[in-house]
Formats: C-alpha cells, structure tokens, sequence
C-alpha cells in the first residue's frame, strides 16, 4: 500500500488542503513539486522535507506559465505520476442576480481552466509512463445547489464530470483519475477568501462545528493512490458527521 516512486505536483499548496496533501505524501519520503501563486507560504514545507520538495511560483489561470513550468522541470521532479489539482477558489456567497462577473470570471478561470491546463499539461507525461494519478478537488457544491453556490457550484460540476470524462480518454492506459468532493472544511482560508478577508464573518461557518480538517482531505487523496495499481476510485464525497441534507425551499403564497 505504499506511493510508487515519482513525483507528486500539488497546486494551491501554499495553504489548506494542499499544505496537507502536500506533506502527507512528503512524509511518504516521494518528490513533491508544491506550488501556488504566494511562493513565500511554501518555504516551510521546502525547508521541512528538503531536498524532496521544489517550490513553484504558478497561477494556474496562466495556460503559458502552467505549459512552461510543467515543461521545465528539474530533472529530479520532471517524472511526475501524481497530480493533485487542488488550486480552487469561491468568491462570494450573493445570489446570482447580485453576484459580482468578476468573481465569477474568477471561480470558472481558477477552478475550471486551471485545472484544465495543469491536466492538459501533465497527462501526456502519465499516458507515456503507462501510469499516473490524477486527483481532482471537487465538492459537494457540485452536487447539491445551495443559495449562493451559484458559480461555485457550478465549476465544481464541471470538476466532477471532467473527472469522469477524463477517465474514458485515458482508458487502457493505466493511468488512473479519482474526484475528491469535500463537505464542509475547516482549517483553510477558503472561507476567508470567499469573503474577502472578513475573519468574522468566516470564523461563523466553523463555530460550533467539528467540520473536516485538511488532514482528513489528504488522508482521502493518500488513500486513493495507495490502493493497488488496478483500483480506481471515481469519485469519494465526504462530509462531516454535522454536516447533512435539508429540506427543498417551497416559497407559499400568504394571506
Ligand atoms: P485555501 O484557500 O486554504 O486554499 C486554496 C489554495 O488555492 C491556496 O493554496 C491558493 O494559493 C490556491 N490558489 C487560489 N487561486 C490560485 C491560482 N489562481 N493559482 C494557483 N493557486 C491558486 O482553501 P482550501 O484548502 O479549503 O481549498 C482547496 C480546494 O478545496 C479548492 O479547490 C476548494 O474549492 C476545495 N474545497 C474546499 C472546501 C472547504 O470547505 N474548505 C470543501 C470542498 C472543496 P495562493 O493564494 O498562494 O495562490
Ligand atoms: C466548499 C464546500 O459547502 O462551502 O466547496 O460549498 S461548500
């Protein structure tokens, strides 16, 4: 059940899940290329696990850095067979008919076309070896709309059935792709992100809750990829024990 020699290429390392998923495979004694755009944030996994760890400046909306940097990789980090495509964001929690274009344009730039060209990148190099995983972020936003979700949810969809998509393309070459879709998380700054700094305002999604950690999200993406050589997992969505279903909103007519 142990990692097979290679590398592992994380985005959006520099905080939340991917610090996590990043050092749980460090700890596995594997090559990780983290990246991120906040370069700065990654020196302490460097420094933890070096010489095993190459920081990355990428903003994964970027299709020519994405294409460069996979491209120019150190010898000893260009083999890579694990790709955990994580960057993501949400930005705002407004209906749709108020939401900002722009943090839309943002959401569908980072969390769809990045992911894109960071796959579009590195599958050729997994297809070649005749193995590789690719691990993608998804959510249970991407399954069930929340008031808000619009946009978010909307790209974690597209996540999910690329996912599956991807799967049918690289049939028979052993390469394997499993979508990861996380309820609610704690212990990232995605909240704070979606809410433009309001450390209040994010601080009250996890009061009271014991939500999922980055560690419980890299446990699952660990897992995944240290199942032998011909499992795939599709897809595993995981909520915390407080976090279920509630009733469709029904809008009545009064008086
Ligand atoms: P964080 O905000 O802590 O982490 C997001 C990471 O994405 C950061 O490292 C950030 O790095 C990186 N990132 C954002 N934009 C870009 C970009 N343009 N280019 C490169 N990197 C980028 O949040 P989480 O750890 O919670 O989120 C990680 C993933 O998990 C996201 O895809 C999110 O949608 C998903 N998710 C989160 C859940 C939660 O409840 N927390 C639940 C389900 C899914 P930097 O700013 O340095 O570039
Ligand atoms: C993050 C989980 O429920 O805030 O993807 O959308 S949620």
């Amino acid at each position: 059940m142990t990692s097979p020699p290679g590398t592992t290429f994380v985005t959006g390392a520099s905080t939340g899940f991917g610090a996590a998923i990043a050092r749980r495979f460090a700890a596995d004694g594997r090559r990780v290329v983290v990246s991120a755009r906040r370069t700065g944030l990654l020196a302490g996994l460097v420094k933890e696990f070096a010489p095993s760890v190459l920081a990355l400046e990428l903003d994964v909306r970027d299709r020519e850095a994405v294409a460069q940097a996979v491209s120019t990789l150190p010898a000893g980090f260009a083999d890579i067979d694990i790709l955990v495509n994580n960057a993501g964001l949400a930005k705002g929690l407004e209906p749709a008919q108020r939401a900002d274009l722009d943090d839309w344009e943002q959401m569908i730039d980072t969390n769809c076309k990045g992911l894109v060209y960071c796959t579009r990148a590195i599958l050729p190099g997994m297809v070649a070896l005749g193995r590789g995983h690719v691990i993608n972020i998804g959510s249970v936003a991407g399954s069930y709309p929340y008031p808000g979700g619009n946009a978010y949810g909307a790209t974690k969809a597209f996540v999910h059935q690329f996912s599956l998509n991807l799967r049918s393309d690289v049939h028979g070459s052993g390469v394997r792709i499993t979508c990861i879709e996380p309820g609610l998380s704690g212990g990232t700054e995605f909240s704070l992100v979606r809410f433009e700094g309001d450390q209040r305002r994010a601080s009250a999604v996890y009061a009271g809750v014991e939500a999922l950690s980055p560690d419980d999200i890299a446990e699952a993406v660990h897992w995944a990829t240290a199942l032998p050589a011909h499992v795939n997992v599709n897809t595993i969505e995981l909520m915390p024990v407080a976090q279920s279903f509630a009733p469709f909103q029904v809008s009545r007519e009064t008086g």
